[in-house]
């Protein structure tokens, strides 16, 4: 199965190539205007993105809405996640706003809602989540985003940021991976029960 996949955002086309290839499932880019996003929550900005991508082009269309959510903020950034501060200011903002808060209150979590829409209207929607804190400081070099910042607690990746994880064990536990493999299995279903 082919999809485009309707983000401008190439880390997460790498991410979605290397869960979904192993699965049967082949993404691809294309050139697509960006829709607003002006969704309340992440399932709906997802399914924003992929029914522009795939009223556009005519072809089944896949598109991630995702975010991190921190605890000692009510939720903040969440669905403004892209647009929380400046480009190259996010993580530290975020830092600096938890700058007085103690290890136990340092929760947060990552989102990530998967839309697929058909040029029938079919939609397949998923979504993940994975758990973990905010570090005091940047730590590592891998992933994007607020990677360096989000240490997991999860599986593989325990006591590592995304960031010091490797890529096997960030898609192992992250809202991606998790969301990912929930969809991939809807669509095979669906697919079985078109046939
Ligand atoms: P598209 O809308 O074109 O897909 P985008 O980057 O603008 O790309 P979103 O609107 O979904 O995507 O914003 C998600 C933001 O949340 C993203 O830019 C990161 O800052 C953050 N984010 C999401 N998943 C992440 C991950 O796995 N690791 C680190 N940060 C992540």
């Amino acid at each position: 199965m082919k999809l485009i996949i309707a983000t401008h955002n190439a880390h997460k086309v790498e991410e979605f190539r290397r869960i979904l290839s192993p699965l049967g499932i082949e993404v691809t880019t294309a050139q697509i205007t960006e829709p607003e996003e002006t969704g309340k929550t992440f399932a709906e900005n997802a399914y924003i993105k992929a029914k522009a991508a795939s009223d556009e082009t005519g072809l089944p269309a896949v598109a991630d809405d995702s975010g991190l959510s921190v605890d000692a903020l009510g939720g903040e950034p969440g669905v403004y996640s892209a647009r929380y501060a400046e480009v190259g200011k996010r993580r530290a903002t975020v830092l600096a706003k938890l700058a007085d808060v103690p290890e136990e209150r340092r929760g947060a979590h990552f989102t990530s809602a998967i839309c697929c829409v058909f040029p029938d209207g079919t939609a397949i929607n998923a979504e993940g989540h994975t758990y973990g804190k905010i570090a005091h400081e940047n730590r590592g070099e891998n992933g994007f985003g607020y990677d360096p910042i989000f240490v997991s607690e999860e599986g593989a990746a325990k006591g590592k940021t995304f960031a010091e994880a490797t890529a096997q064990e960030k898609d192992s536990v992250s809202h991606r991976g998790r969301a990912l493999r929930e969809f991939a299995a809807k669509l095979e279903e669906y697919l079985r029960n078109k046939e």
